[in-house]
C-alpha cells in the first residue's frame, strides 16, 4: 500500500557527549533516502530539520545528567512535530542521537491516545535506554526514553509522558548491553526483551512475529525505533556506542522485510548515527537500505517458483 512518509530532521546530539550526530540527517538525504522511499511507490514530504531556541542551562539533582534543557527543549519541538505528521501520514524521524525518541514517541503517544489505538513500540538496540535521569551513571539522555514512554517516575522537569505505554505493549530485539540500574528496573516478563542470547537460539523472525501478532490483534499503532548500534559495528560502524556481537546484514533486513509485510509500522525513528565516524557513508547507506527494505523492497514481488 502507497504510503505517505514525513521526513522530520532532529539535529539532535544533547543527549550524548561525542560531537557529530547533529549531522544525521543531513547524511540521511545526502544517502538518499527520500528518493530510496519513492522509487517503492511511496510519497515522501521533508519538512526540514526541526530547531530549538538556545536554552539557558537547567541544573539537575544528578550532577552527572548535561544539557538537560536542550534535551527538554527538542523533547516538547518533536513531540509538537510528530504529532502534526502523524495526521498526515507515516512520520520518519531522521536522528540525531536517542533522546530524540523522548519527543517522536510521545508526539506517537499523543496521536494514538486522540486516535482512541494502542501504541506499541519496537526498541532495535543493543541497549535497552531504560536509565532515568536519577539514575544515569553517564549522565547521557539518550540512556532514558524507554523508561520515559513507560512511564516510570523521576523525569521531573520533562512533562508527563502523554498515556505511558505498559510494559507488555514494548519489545526490544538486539540487546546486548545493560547497566546494573536498568537491570533492576526492567522486569522481563512485562516488556519482551528479546537479548542477543534468545535471537541466537531463536532467530529473530519468531520473537519478532510474536510482537507483530499482539500488535494487529490489538488494532495497534506501532512505533520502530532503530538505533545503529542494533548493527553490528563490522558493518555499521558509524555509531559512538559501538557493541560487537549486533545483527548481521541479514538479519536486519529480515527484521524491516517483516515489518513491511506486517503493514503494521506507523511511525518510524533512525537514532545514533554520527557521520563524523563513518567510512564513505557506508552506514548511513546501509540504514537507508535497511529504510527500503521497511517500505517494502524485496528481491521479487511475488514467490519464486521451487520454494
Ligand atoms: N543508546 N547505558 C549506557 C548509558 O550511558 O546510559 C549507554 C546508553 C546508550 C544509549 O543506545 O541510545
Ligand atoms: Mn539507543
Ligand atoms: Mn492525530
Ligand atoms: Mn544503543
Amino acid at each position: 500500500m502507497a504510503q505517505t512518509c514525513i521526513l522530520i530532521g532532529a539535529p539532535v546530539d544533547s543527549g550524548q557527549k561525542r560531537a557529530g550526530a547533529l549531522m544525521g540527517p543531513a547524511a540521511y538525504r545526502v544517502a538518499g533516502i527520500a528518493a530510496a522511499i519513492e522509487e517503492l511507490g511511496h510519497k515522501v514530504i521533508d519538512r526540514g530539520d526541526v530547531t530549538i531556541a538556545p536554552c539557558a542551562p537547567l541544573p539537575h539533582p544528578n550532577p552527572a545528567v548535561h544539557h538537560l534543557a536542550e534535551t527538554l527543549a527538542w523533547t516538547e519541538a518533536l513531540a509538537r512535530a510528530g504529532e502534526a505528521a502523524a495526521a498526515e501520514g507515516m512520520p520518519v524521524f531522521l536522528g540525531g542521537d536517542h533522546s530524540l525518541s523522548l519527543g517522536s514517541v510521545a508526539g506517537m503517544a499523543a496521536h494514538a491516545k486522540k486516535a482512541g489505538r494502542p501504541l506499541f513500540v519496537l526498541w532495535l538496540d543493543a541497549h535497552t535506554d531504560f536509565h532515568t535521569p536519577e539514575s544515569t551513571v553517564s549522565g547521557n539522555l539518550h540512556g532514558t526514553p524507554v523508561a520515559y514512554i513507560a512511564g516510570r517516575p523521576g523525569f521531573a522537569p520533562f512533562p508527563p509522558f502523554p498515556a505511558p505505554v505498559p510494559g507488555e505493549r514494548i519489545a526490544m530485539l538486539g540487546i546486548r548491553s545493560v547497566d546494573p540500574a536498568e537491570k533492576s528496573a526492567l522486569i522481563p516478563e512485562e516488556i519482551e526483551i528479546a537479548d542477543m542470547r534468545v535471537l541466537d537460539e531463536r532467530g529473530f523472525g519468531a520473537p519478532l512475529r510474536e510482537f507483530l501478532d499482539r500488535v494487529r490483534a490489538a488494532n495497534g499503532l506501532l512505533h520502530v525505533s532503530l538505533d545503529v548500534d542494533f548493527l553490528d559495528p563490522a558493518i555499521a560502524p558509524a555509531v559512538g556506542t559501538t557493541v560487537p556481537g549486533g545483527a548481521t546484514f541479514r538479519e536486519a533486513h529480515l527484521v524491516m522485510e517483516l515489518l513491511h509485510e506486517s503493514g503494521l509500522v506507523t511511525s518510524l525513528d533512525l537514532v545514533e548515527l554520527n557521520p563524523f565516524l563513518d567510512e564513505r557513508g557506508r552506514t548511513a547507506k546501509l540504514m537507508v537500505d535497511l529504510v527500503g527494505s521497511l517500505m517494502g523492497r524485496k528481491v521479487f514481488d511475488r514467490p519464486t517458483r521451487s520454494f
